[in-house]
Protein backbone atom coordinates (compact mmCIF):
# COMPACT_ATOMS: atom_id res chain seq x y z
CA UNK A 1 0.00 0.00 0.00
CA UNK A 2 1.12 3.50 -0.83
CA UNK A 3 0.24 6.58 0.14
CA UNK A 4 0.39 9.44 -2.14
CA UNK A 5 -0.25 13.06 -0.95
CA UNK A 6 -2.14 15.41 -3.24
CA UNK A 7 -1.67 18.88 -1.79
CA UNK A 8 -3.88 21.27 -2.44
CA UNK A 9 -6.55 18.37 -3.44
CA UNK A 10 -9.58 20.09 -3.64
CA UNK A 11 -8.20 22.64 -5.98
CA UNK A 12 -8.86 22.66 -9.91
CA UNK A 13 -5.43 20.37 -10.44
CA UNK A 14 -5.62 18.53 -7.36
CA UNK A 15 -9.10 17.57 -7.70
CA UNK A 16 -8.37 16.12 -11.14
CA UNK A 17 -5.77 14.30 -9.65
CA UNK A 18 -8.13 12.94 -6.84
CA UNK A 19 -10.48 11.43 -9.59
CA UNK A 20 -7.24 10.08 -12.15
CA UNK A 21 -6.05 7.68 -8.81
CA UNK A 22 -9.23 6.82 -7.74
CA UNK A 23 -9.11 5.22 -11.00
CA UNK A 24 -5.60 3.18 -10.75
CA UNK A 25 -6.22 -0.30 -9.80
CA UNK A 26 -2.80 0.04 -8.05
CA UNK A 27 -3.36 -0.49 -3.86
CA UNK A 28 -3.05 3.51 -3.29
CA UNK A 29 -4.11 5.43 -0.60
CA UNK A 30 -5.18 8.76 -1.53
CA UNK A 31 -4.68 11.46 1.46
CA UNK A 32 -5.52 15.25 0.58
CA UNK A 33 -4.54 18.59 2.12
CA UNK A 34 -6.64 21.63 1.83
CA UNK A 35 -5.83 25.19 3.07
CA UNK A 36 -8.56 23.69 5.80
CA UNK A 37 -6.41 21.35 6.84
CA UNK A 38 -2.58 22.53 6.85
CA UNK A 39 -1.86 26.29 5.78
CA UNK A 40 1.28 25.29 3.46
CA UNK A 41 2.55 28.81 3.83
CA UNK A 42 3.87 27.64 7.92
CA UNK A 43 6.27 25.54 8.38
CA UNK A 44 5.31 24.30 11.68
CA UNK A 45 2.09 22.68 10.07
CA UNK A 46 3.28 21.30 7.09
CA UNK A 47 6.32 19.73 9.34
CA UNK A 48 3.62 18.41 11.64
CA UNK A 49 1.16 17.15 8.72
CA UNK A 50 4.81 15.46 7.24
CA UNK A 51 5.17 13.56 10.19
CA UNK A 52 1.63 12.17 10.77
CA UNK A 53 1.14 10.43 7.07
CA UNK A 54 4.17 10.21 6.18
CA UNK A 55 3.44 9.52 2.49
CA UNK A 56 5.38 7.68 0.06
CA UNK A 57 4.63 10.23 -3.59
CA UNK A 58 3.77 13.57 -3.15
CA UNK A 59 2.02 15.62 -5.93
CA UNK A 60 1.92 19.60 -4.93
CA UNK A 61 -0.71 20.64 -6.90
CA UNK A 62 -1.30 23.28 -4.21
CA UNK A 63 -0.71 27.17 -5.32
CA UNK A 64 -1.77 30.66 -5.50
CA UNK A 65 -3.41 30.72 -9.02
CA UNK A 66 -5.20 33.13 -10.78
CA UNK A 67 -5.79 34.81 -14.58
CA UNK A 68 -4.10 37.69 -15.67
CA UNK A 69 -5.52 40.42 -13.90
CA UNK A 70 -5.13 38.87 -10.28
CA UNK A 71 -1.38 37.93 -11.09
CA UNK A 72 -1.23 42.06 -11.70
CA UNK A 73 -3.04 42.98 -9.02
CA UNK A 74 -1.25 40.53 -5.91
CA UNK A 75 2.31 39.74 -7.04
CA UNK A 76 3.18 40.11 -2.90
CA UNK A 77 0.48 36.96 -2.51
CA UNK A 78 1.38 35.42 -6.01
CA UNK A 79 5.11 35.36 -5.31
CA UNK A 80 5.11 35.15 -1.31
CA UNK A 81 2.26 31.77 -1.11
CA UNK A 82 4.06 30.27 -4.10
CA UNK A 83 7.25 30.67 -2.47
CA UNK A 84 6.74 29.51 0.54
CA UNK A 85 4.37 26.51 -0.16
CA UNK A 86 7.43 25.25 -2.83
CA UNK A 87 9.69 25.20 -0.16
CA UNK A 88 7.81 24.03 2.82
CA UNK A 89 6.56 21.09 0.70
CA UNK A 90 9.92 20.04 -0.74
CA UNK A 91 12.04 21.00 2.42
CA UNK A 92 9.30 18.64 4.72
CA UNK A 93 9.34 16.04 1.88
CA UNK A 94 13.10 15.18 1.89
CA UNK A 95 13.18 15.25 5.94
CA UNK A 96 10.25 12.55 5.61
CA UNK A 97 11.25 10.21 3.44
CA UNK A 98 9.25 10.89 0.21
CA UNK A 99 10.23 8.39 -2.75
CA UNK A 100 8.93 10.86 -5.35
CA UNK A 101 7.49 14.30 -5.79
CA UNK A 102 5.88 15.99 -8.72
CA UNK A 103 6.41 19.69 -8.18
CA UNK A 104 3.59 21.70 -10.19
CA UNK A 105 4.86 24.53 -12.12
CA UNK A 106 3.55 26.74 -14.71
CA UNK A 107 4.08 27.88 -18.85
CA UNK A 108 4.79 30.95 -17.09
CA UNK A 109 7.98 30.15 -15.72
CA UNK A 110 9.75 30.69 -19.63
CA UNK A 111 10.95 34.28 -20.66
CA UNK A 112 8.22 36.81 -21.94
CA UNK A 113 9.41 36.75 -25.46
CA UNK A 114 10.88 33.04 -25.88
CA UNK A 115 11.24 31.30 -28.41
CA UNK A 116 8.24 29.06 -29.95
CA UNK A 117 7.47 26.12 -28.98
CA UNK A 118 8.97 26.49 -25.80
CA UNK A 119 11.49 23.42 -25.04
CA UNK A 120 12.40 22.63 -21.54
CA UNK A 121 15.83 23.76 -22.02
CA UNK A 122 14.98 27.78 -22.29
CA UNK A 123 13.38 27.99 -18.90
CA UNK A 124 15.70 30.88 -17.45
CA UNK A 125 16.82 32.38 -21.10
CA UNK A 126 15.51 35.83 -20.42
CA UNK A 127 13.14 37.78 -18.17
CA UNK A 128 9.94 36.67 -17.15
CA UNK A 129 6.56 38.57 -18.81
CA UNK A 130 6.02 41.39 -16.15
CA UNK A 131 2.27 40.42 -15.84
CA UNK A 132 2.98 37.18 -14.28
CA UNK A 133 6.36 37.82 -12.36
CA UNK A 134 5.59 37.40 -9.40
CA UNK A 135 4.04 34.16 -9.78
CA UNK A 136 6.71 33.27 -12.25
CA UNK A 137 9.39 33.85 -9.35
CA UNK A 138 7.39 31.84 -6.58
CA UNK A 139 7.07 28.98 -8.90
CA UNK A 140 10.59 29.12 -9.46
CA UNK A 141 11.41 28.56 -6.30
CA UNK A 142 9.75 25.44 -6.25
CA UNK A 143 11.05 24.23 -9.70
CA UNK A 144 14.71 25.20 -8.41
CA UNK A 145 14.63 23.88 -5.27
CA UNK A 146 13.12 20.23 -5.96
CA UNK A 147 16.12 20.49 -8.68
CA UNK A 148 18.33 20.74 -5.79
CA UNK A 149 17.42 18.49 -3.80
CA UNK A 150 18.22 16.43 -6.69
CA UNK A 151 21.84 17.43 -7.00
CA UNK A 152 22.60 17.00 -3.86
CA UNK A 153 20.61 14.63 -2.16
CA UNK A 154 19.42 12.24 -4.64
CA UNK A 155 15.88 12.54 -4.09
CA UNK A 156 13.52 11.63 -6.97
CA UNK A 157 11.70 15.09 -7.08
CA UNK A 158 10.35 16.65 -10.60
CA UNK A 159 8.93 19.36 -11.93
CA UNK A 160 5.92 19.40 -14.53
CA UNK A 161 5.18 22.59 -16.51
CA UNK A 162 1.38 22.35 -17.56
CA UNK A 163 0.12 24.88 -20.26
CA UNK A 164 -3.41 27.24 -19.60
CA UNK A 165 -5.32 24.79 -17.65
CA UNK A 166 -9.38 24.62 -17.38
CA UNK A 167 -11.94 22.40 -16.14
CA UNK A 168 -14.29 21.51 -13.32
CA UNK A 169 -13.30 23.66 -10.18
CA UNK A 170 -12.37 26.41 -12.08
CA UNK A 171 -12.79 30.00 -11.37
CA UNK A 172 -15.63 31.25 -13.31
CA UNK A 173 -14.78 34.80 -11.38
CA UNK A 174 -13.32 37.85 -13.06
CA UNK A 175 -9.87 36.63 -11.24
CA UNK A 176 -10.38 33.62 -13.40
CA UNK A 177 -8.17 32.37 -16.18
CA UNK A 178 -9.16 33.35 -19.88
CA UNK A 179 -11.09 29.92 -20.65
CA UNK A 180 -13.72 30.17 -18.06
CA UNK A 181 -14.01 33.77 -18.44
CA UNK A 182 -14.88 33.87 -21.26
CA UNK A 183 -17.22 30.97 -21.70
CA UNK A 184 -19.03 32.77 -18.78
CA UNK A 185 -19.31 36.16 -20.76
CA UNK A 186 -20.83 34.43 -24.04
CA UNK A 187 -22.86 32.33 -22.31
CA UNK A 188 -23.93 35.03 -20.35
CA UNK A 189 -24.48 37.42 -23.88
CA UNK A 190 -26.40 34.65 -25.19
CA UNK A 191 -28.99 34.80 -22.49
CA UNK A 192 -29.27 38.17 -21.91
CA UNK A 193 -29.27 38.74 -25.99
CA UNK A 194 -26.72 41.08 -25.66
CA UNK A 195 -25.18 42.06 -29.29
CA UNK A 196 -21.77 42.07 -28.28
CA UNK A 197 -18.67 40.82 -25.83
CA UNK A 198 -16.18 42.22 -24.37
CA UNK A 199 -12.58 40.58 -24.34
CA UNK A 200 -9.82 41.92 -23.27
CA UNK A 201 -6.18 42.85 -24.86
CA UNK A 202 -6.06 42.64 -28.52
CA UNK A 203 -7.54 39.00 -29.08
CA UNK A 204 -3.93 38.11 -30.80
CA UNK A 205 -2.20 36.29 -28.42
CA UNK A 206 -1.33 32.66 -28.42
CA UNK A 207 -2.01 30.53 -25.61
CA UNK A 208 -2.44 26.52 -25.37
CA UNK A 209 -4.97 24.77 -23.55
CA UNK A 210 -4.99 21.90 -21.78
CA UNK A 211 -8.21 20.05 -19.94
CA UNK A 212 -7.13 19.51 -16.44
CA UNK A 213 -8.10 15.79 -16.09
CA UNK A 214 -5.57 15.23 -19.54
CA UNK A 215 -2.86 16.95 -16.86
CA UNK A 216 -3.79 15.03 -14.34
CA UNK A 217 -3.00 11.65 -16.67
CA UNK A 218 0.19 12.96 -17.69
CA UNK A 219 1.30 14.14 -14.05
CA UNK A 220 0.77 10.47 -13.13
CA UNK A 221 2.12 9.32 -16.23
CA UNK A 222 5.49 11.51 -14.73
CA UNK A 223 5.49 10.03 -11.64
CA UNK A 224 5.55 6.37 -13.00
CA UNK A 225 7.90 7.31 -15.65
CA UNK A 226 9.85 10.48 -15.44
CA UNK A 227 12.91 11.03 -13.45
CA UNK A 228 15.04 13.64 -14.61
CA UNK A 229 16.46 16.85 -14.02
CA UNK A 230 14.96 18.98 -16.76
CA UNK A 231 11.12 20.08 -16.27
CA UNK A 232 8.46 18.11 -17.86
CA UNK A 233 6.13 20.48 -20.32
CA UNK A 234 2.49 19.31 -20.26
CA UNK A 235 0.39 20.65 -23.05
CA UNK A 236 -1.52 19.51 -26.04
CA UNK A 237 1.29 20.74 -28.12
CA UNK A 238 -1.34 23.15 -30.30
CA UNK A 239 -2.33 26.54 -29.66
CA UNK A 240 -4.76 29.45 -30.97
CA UNK A 241 -5.31 33.09 -30.52
CA UNK A 242 -7.87 34.03 -27.81
CA UNK A 243 -10.09 35.93 -30.47
CA UNK A 244 -10.21 32.29 -31.67
CA UNK A 245 -10.90 30.78 -28.75
CA UNK A 246 -14.01 33.15 -28.58
CA UNK A 247 -15.24 32.35 -31.90
CA UNK A 248 -15.07 28.50 -31.23
CA UNK A 249 -16.79 29.48 -27.81
CA UNK A 250 -19.34 31.77 -29.77
CA UNK A 251 -19.92 29.16 -32.09
CA UNK A 252 -20.74 26.29 -29.52
CA UNK A 253 -23.12 28.25 -27.74
CA UNK A 254 -24.56 29.61 -30.87
CA UNK A 255 -23.73 33.32 -29.75
CA UNK A 256 -23.68 35.68 -32.96
CA UNK A 257 -23.29 39.05 -31.20
CA UNK A 258 -19.83 40.92 -31.72
CA UNK A 259 -16.71 40.51 -29.95
CA UNK A 260 -14.91 44.06 -28.90
CA UNK A 261 -11.07 44.44 -27.67
CA UNK A 262 -10.33 46.25 -24.79
CA UNK A 263 -7.11 47.38 -25.93
CA UNK A 264 -6.29 48.82 -22.58
CA UNK A 265 -6.42 46.34 -20.87
CA UNK A 266 -3.02 43.78 -21.16
CA UNK A 267 -2.36 41.25 -23.49
CA UNK A 268 0.63 39.23 -21.72
CA UNK A 269 2.83 36.84 -23.29
CA UNK A 270 2.65 36.92 -27.25
CA UNK A 271 2.70 33.51 -27.16
CA UNK A 272 2.99 30.61 -24.91
CA UNK A 273 3.57 27.21 -26.61
CA UNK A 274 4.70 23.99 -25.32
CA UNK A 275 7.42 21.52 -27.18
CA UNK A 276 6.14 18.73 -25.93
CA UNK A 277 8.79 16.15 -27.35
CA UNK A 278 9.63 14.75 -24.04
CA UNK A 279 5.90 14.22 -22.84
CA UNK A 280 5.10 12.25 -26.62
CA UNK A 281 8.38 10.56 -26.03
CA UNK A 282 6.99 9.04 -22.71
CA UNK A 283 4.05 7.74 -24.87
CA UNK A 284 1.19 10.24 -23.50
CA UNK A 285 -0.98 11.97 -25.61
CA UNK A 286 -4.08 14.05 -24.83
CA UNK A 287 -7.07 12.81 -24.56
CA UNK A 288 -10.07 15.68 -24.47
CA UNK A 289 -9.82 17.95 -27.51
CA UNK A 290 -10.44 21.52 -27.38
CA UNK A 291 -13.75 21.57 -28.86
CA UNK A 292 -15.00 18.84 -26.66
CA UNK A 293 -13.33 20.58 -23.73
CA UNK A 294 -15.52 24.17 -24.64
CA UNK A 295 -18.41 21.93 -24.72
CA UNK A 296 -17.91 20.31 -21.18
CA UNK A 297 -17.58 23.91 -19.89
CA UNK A 298 -19.89 25.23 -21.15
CA UNK A 299 -22.11 22.71 -19.65
CA UNK A 300 -20.58 23.35 -16.19
CA UNK A 301 -21.14 26.94 -16.53
CA UNK A 302 -24.68 25.86 -17.08
CA UNK A 303 -25.03 23.64 -14.27
CA UNK A 304 -24.15 26.47 -11.80
CA UNK A 305 -26.48 28.95 -12.98
O1 LIG B 1 -5.51 32.86 -18.72
P1 LIG B 1 -5.06 34.27 -18.73
O2 LIG B 1 -5.76 35.20 -17.80
O3 LIG B 1 -3.55 34.50 -18.42
O4 LIG B 1 -5.24 34.71 -20.30
P2 LIG B 1 -2.19 34.22 -19.20
C1 LIG B 1 -4.96 35.99 -20.61
C2 LIG B 1 -5.12 36.30 -22.10
O5 LIG B 1 -6.49 36.27 -22.47
C3 LIG B 1 -4.63 37.71 -22.27
C4 LIG B 1 -6.93 37.62 -22.72
O6 LIG B 1 -4.18 37.91 -23.60
C5 LIG B 1 -5.90 38.49 -22.00
O7 LIG B 1 -5.86 39.82 -22.50
N1 LIG B 1 -8.31 37.80 -22.26
C6 LIG B 1 -9.34 38.29 -22.99
C7 LIG B 1 -8.77 37.53 -21.02
N2 LIG B 1 -10.45 38.38 -22.28
C8 LIG B 1 -10.14 37.89 -21.03
C9 LIG B 1 -10.90 37.71 -19.84
O8 LIG B 1 -12.09 38.02 -19.76
N3 LIG B 1 -10.25 37.17 -18.77
C10 LIG B 1 -8.92 36.80 -18.83
N4 LIG B 1 -8.34 36.27 -17.74
N5 LIG B 1 -8.17 37.00 -19.94
C11 LIG B 1 -1.59 33.19 -16.97
C12 LIG B 1 -0.95 33.65 -15.70
O9 LIG B 1 -1.22 34.02 -17.96
O10 LIG B 1 -1.17 31.90 -17.34
C13 LIG B 1 -1.32 32.70 -14.64
O11 LIG B 1 -1.35 34.96 -15.40
C14 LIG B 1 -1.16 31.23 -15.08
O12 LIG B 1 -0.57 32.98 -13.53
C15 LIG B 1 -1.58 30.94 -16.50
O13 LIG B 1 0.15 30.82 -14.89
C16 LIG B 1 -1.10 29.59 -17.02
O14 LIG B 1 -2.27 32.99 -20.03
O15 LIG B 1 -1.72 35.44 -19.89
Amino acid sequence: MKRVAILGHTGMVGSALVRRLQSEDADVELIGASSKEVDLCNLEQVSTWFKKFKPHYVFVAAARVGGIADNIEYPVEYMGENALIGLHTIMCSAQYGVEKLVYIGSSCLYPAHCIQPMTEEMILTGPFEPTNEGYAIGKLVGMKLAEYYRKEYNSNFITVLPCNLYGPNDDWSESGHVMASLVRKICDAKKNNLGEVVLWGTGNPRREFLHVDDCADACVVALKKYSDGMPLNVGSGEDLTIHELAISIAQAVKYEGKFIFNKSKPDGMQQKLMDVTRLTRLGWEPNISLSKGIKEMIHYYHTLA
